[in-house]
């Protein structure tokens, strides 16, 4: 079993290789390995190039034995430096290079570098607000009060032999994709690994996500907000926790 998906049922803390120079990133990846954290996404929607392998390096350094997995916004970000990459499909939308291309371009990478991959199919939902990875993929989400289409994509994604199903609101959504578009989709995929994330930020939000099925709830832009005190909005044990109930 490949170690990140042996960690869950969990907590991911989604880094962002963009916006988080290698040191931040390695007190980031402490501080999830000390709250029990099942480890680290590392993705962005757009650009990171090549700070994403910097980033991940500087993770497995300072928190060895923590799973890091890559959450790819495009081929332009893989790196041989994680124990999983999510080899991610956009089935919400329709539009071809998200669906094959970048695969195809992933190849060349993965011939070279026996990555492990996870097959999913990401599934956008409107989260309240145009995300980055609606302007960067130009599609458009699920809408958020439609569980049976949603249920729909994921069974879809499933039959032609995906292995996860990844929901997701967005970075920084206002509203988190509902515990009814989660369930929904739980039941048309049951025993694939289910990731939850998008405008995830307190602890009962976390507690409804894996109560309506989620194997992993991702956190992101929680975590790295500053709140008054200088230190993260988000209480990441807290967070933690949330996931065992
Ligand atoms: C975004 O699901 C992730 O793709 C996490 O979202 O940054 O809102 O936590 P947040």
């Amino acid at each position: 079993m490949n170690a990140l998906l042996g960690a869950g049922p969990g907590l991911l803390v989604l880094v962002d290789p963009s916006r988080t120079a290698p040191a931040e990133a390695a007190v980031v990846a402490r501080a999830a390995r000390a709250a029990g954290a099942a480890g680290v996404l590392l993705g962005s929607s757009f650009d990171g190039t090549q700070d994403t392998e910097l980033v991940a390096r500087a993770i497995r350094q300072a928190a060895a034995g923590l799973p890091v997995a890559l959450f790819p916004g495009s081929a332009l970000q893989l790196t041989k430096e994680v124990d999983l990459i999510l080899f991610l499909s956009l089935v919400s939308g329709r539009n071809p290079q998200y669906l094959i291309e970048e695969h195809v371009r992933a190849v060349p990478f993965l011939t070279r570098h026996a990555v492990p991959t996870l097959s999913t199919g990401y599934i956008l939902v409107d989260g309240g607000r145009v995300t980055s990875v609606e302007a960067v993929s130009q599609t458009r989400p699920l809408p958020a009060d439609k569980p049976e289409l949603a249920r729909a994509h994921a069974t879809a994604a499933r039959l032609i032999g995906m292995q996860a199903i990844y929901l997701d609101a967005g970075s920084g959504a206002p509203r988190p994709v509902s515990a009814e578009v989660i369930r929904a989709c739980r039941e048309g995929v049951p025993g694939l690994t289910l990731f939850v994330g998008g405008g995830i930020r307190r602890p009962e939000q976390v507690r409804a996500a894996r109560l309506a099925g989620a194997d992993f709830v991702v956190v992101g832009t929680a975590l790295e907000e500053r709140g008054a005190g200088g230190g993260p909005d988000a209480d990441l044990p807290a967070l933690v926790r949330a996931v065992a109930g």
